[in-house]
């Protein structure tokens, strides 16, 4: 093991830069915004950075120059350089399941050389796109037919976690770039509900099933996909037929087989890629098959662009490096408990939800590499909607309630729906709330405007409620390929500062291995009463009432 992927020699609370930002962050707690600006005319643009198209403006953050220089430091101290490096030569920085962690190679151009276990990655990931493209193509141009003659009209992509979040998210993110006159749908949960919805309107002639599962061994996929089938076969009449509206995106040659598909039907992909991480693999066929094989291509050369800015350019101008060092700073220094992701982007509805499995799962770990408990908190909680419709339901308590919650609001220069002066109005709405949540509104402007005395305290905004603005040209596949990686890397770099394992997901097993014991109890396998008294009466409860 190299010492980039071993735990680090000293304890996170022991680095130097930490006791200095513990310190630092007790003598600037009560330094304000509107003082900052005040002090510092040209902090607004002084404290910005820019890389590939996208604008990052921390002006508005809780720091100094001194901090951000800790904040560095911090970095330094952590070995994030080293980690960066091990990460994208194919080191298994994923030590708990000894894997490599590669998505960067699914962008890696041809002609790039990655080795996991000295084998060159590259030449693979190309070949599985291109074969991808030649699907894509026959299935869109109408090529490909059903089992009784007709084009595909419909994709429903069945997966779940990785195999689903990213799928749903890019396809709404890209709706504008897919093909109007397709249907694409994404079924996820064991809730039967998901798929009688979204099957209910549907041909099976029509309908391709897209069966997204690394393992393909995940319950809620597998029970969603023998529906699938069963639902096919009963309008479909003939096996055969399976082989004409049934393909698989997995890892296991296997268990596609013995489903029933044909490997030739199997798009693959490796252990080296997290399912979260995965969007951009074959995971990714469904939004291949909405944008087609070019936009798809652009897609991954924004991730790409992003990629070498993260491995290559100077941590004091690395947009994830300062995005995550800022998200540490609140974290552990402010007791923030969460992070709310604010896209002013209808398209990007989605994104938060992406983002919480993303940041979440990577970073919710109570244990460090070497497997000592933390004595610091790691991930913090990401949610957020689309703005503007938070501004009128949650926005109130990050306004005036007494929890600290750092915002990311993301916005774009130009509208993919020009109407009048909608566009105008969102943006001012994105700058409206950053200069709201950072300056506030003092008592005594409240008082200048006249307010009654007993009314003032409830119009007061204390402000000093730190935001990052990320602006962008255009929501474009590239664009939405940049976003992506800012975050995964951003989740990096902390994992990296918190000494913990970003790429495993221990903390999804317990709840599955217990339904697995409950479900036998629920079908009279089992005559159950082995559980607490909590859950055996609500296990009896269910069974009395479902009949
Ligand atoms: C992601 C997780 C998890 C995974 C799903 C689906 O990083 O590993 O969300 O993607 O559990 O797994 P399969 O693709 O194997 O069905």
């Amino acid at each position: 093991m190299s010492t980039a992927t071993a735990a680090p020699a000293t304890p996170l609370t022991q680095l130097s830069a930490w006791k200095s930002l513990k310190a630092h962050s007790e003598k600037i707690r009560s330094l304000h915004l509107r003082q900052l600006f005040k002090d510092d005319p040209g902090r607004g643009t002084r404290l910005t950075a820019e890389a590939e198209g996208i604008y990052l403006d921390f002006s508005k953050h809780r720091i100094t120059d001194e901090t951000l220089k800790l904040l560095l430091e911090l970095a330094k101290e952590s070995g994030l350089r080293a980690r960066i490096d091990a990460m994208f030569s194919g080191e298994k920085i994923n030590i708990t399941e000894k894997r490599a962690v590669l998505h960067v190679a699914l962008r890696a151009p041809k002609g790039e050389k990655i080795l996991v276990d000295g084998q060159d990655v590259v030449p693979d990931v190309h070949e599985v796109l291109d074969r991808m493209a030649a699907f894509s193509d026959r299935v869109r141009s109408g090529e490909w037919k059903g089992h009784t003659g007709k084009p595909i009209k419909n994709v429903i992509n069945i997966g779940i976690g990785g195999s689903d979040l990213g799928p749903v998210m890019a396809y709404e993110a890209l709706r504008s770039y897919s093909r109007r006159d397709m249907t694409f749908r994404f079924v996820s949960n064991v809730d039967g509900t998901d798929f009688a919805e979204a099957t209910r309107d549907l041909d099976a002639e029509e309908t391709l099933f897209i069966i997204s599962s690394k393992t393909f061994t995940t319950l809620e996929t597998m029970t969603n996909a023998h529906t699938a089938r069963a639902w096919a076969l009963k309008k479909l009449g003939d096996e055969k037929s399976i082989a004409k509206h049934f393909v698989a995106v997995s890892t296991n040659a296997e268990e596609v087989t013995k489903f029933g598909i044909d490997t030739k039907n199997m798009f693959g992909f490796w252990d080296w890629v997290g399912g979260r991480y995965s969007m951009d693999s074959a995971i990714g066929l469904s939004t291949m098959l909405a944008v087609g094989p070019e936009n798809f291509r652009k897609m991954l050369a924004g991730f790409h662009a992003i990629d070498e800015h993260f491995r290559t350019a100077p941590f004091e101008k690395n947009l994830p490096v300062l995005m995550g060092l800022l998200s540490v700073w609140y974290n552990d220094f402010f007791d923030a408990q969460t992070v709310a992701v604010l896209p002013y982007d209808q398209y990007l509805k989605r994104f938060p939800a992406y983002l919480q499995q993303l940041t979440m799962e990577s970073n919710g770990k109570h244990v460090t590499l070497a497997g000592e408990k933390v004595d610091y908190q790691t991930g913090p909680i990401f949610w957020g909607e689309p703005g503007t419709n938070g501004q009128h339901s949650f926005y109130q308590l990050i306004h005036q309630g007494t929890k600290l919650i750092p915002c990311d609001f993301i916005g774009f220069a130009k509208t993919l729906n020009p109407l009048g002066n909608h566009h105008d109005l969102l943006m001012s709405n994105v700058f409206a709330q950053a200069e709201a949540l950072a300056f506030g509104k003092t008592p005594e402007e409240v008082e200048a405007e006249g307010t009654t005395d007993w009314l003032v305290p409830h119009r007061v905004f204390e402000g000093n409620r730190p935001t990052n603005t990320i602006l962008l040209e255009e929501l474009t596949p590239e664009t939405l390929g940049k976003l992506v990686a800012l975050y995964e890397h951003s989740v990096f770099t902390q994992g990296a500062i918190w000494q913990i394992d970003s790429f495993d997901q221990w903390g999804v097993e317990l709840g599955k291995v217990l339904a697995k014991k409950i479900i036998g109890e629920l079908e009279g396998k089992d005559p159950g009463g082995k559980h607490d008294s909590s859950t055996n009466t609500l296990i009896e409860r269910y069974k009395k009432q479902r009949g």
